[in-house]
């Protein structure tokens, strides 16, 4: 063993000893990081649209890189869907799901994660409800569709 090897598993024995976090048994969940807005305070989401399928588990990264505070919600999507995990930074605060119904308040800086799994097909909106950056445009098309992409 080198010397570097040694140094790692020094490190991971602790890890090894406590075992692995049950969660990482389960299939992670499929990434999509969101912006609300830009750093130029545009009112634009991105992506602009995202396609799902119908029984995957999927984590939204959502972050304010904006100077505005921005309402997030997505309640007909929510309607058919199951969700794992709501929460809002900062500090991490978790919320219900139906949270996104009526929409969550983002600040400058904020993050939110959102773990799901959709359960029915369909063409959803998620976005930012303050009703001047709707009419901006600020949502992103969801299409969530049975079988492969
Ligand atoms: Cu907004």
């Amino acid at each position: 063993m080198n010397a570097l090897v040694k140094v790692m598993a020094a490190m991971a024995a602790p890890l090894l000893a406590v075992g692995l976090p049950a969660a990482w048994a389960e299939v992670m969940p499929i990434r999509h990081f969101v912006n609300l807005g830009t750093v130029g305070n545009e009112l634009t989401l991105t992506p602009p649209e995202v396609t799902l399928r119908v029984g995957e588990t999927y984590q939204f990264v959502v972050s304010n890189p904006s100077q505005a505070k921005h309402v997030v919600s997505a309640p007909e999507l929510l309607a058919t869907t199951k969700t794992a995990k709501l929460a809002t930074s900062s500090p991490w605060v978790e919320h219900p799901a139906a949270s996104l119904k009526a929409g969550i308040s983002m600040q400058p800086g904020a993050m939110m994660e959102w773990t799901f799994t959709p359960n029915k097909e369909g063409t959803y909106k998620f976005g930012c409800d303050t009703p001047a950056h709707a009419a901006a445009g600020m949502s992103m098309r969801i299409r969530v569709v049975s079988g492969s992409i």
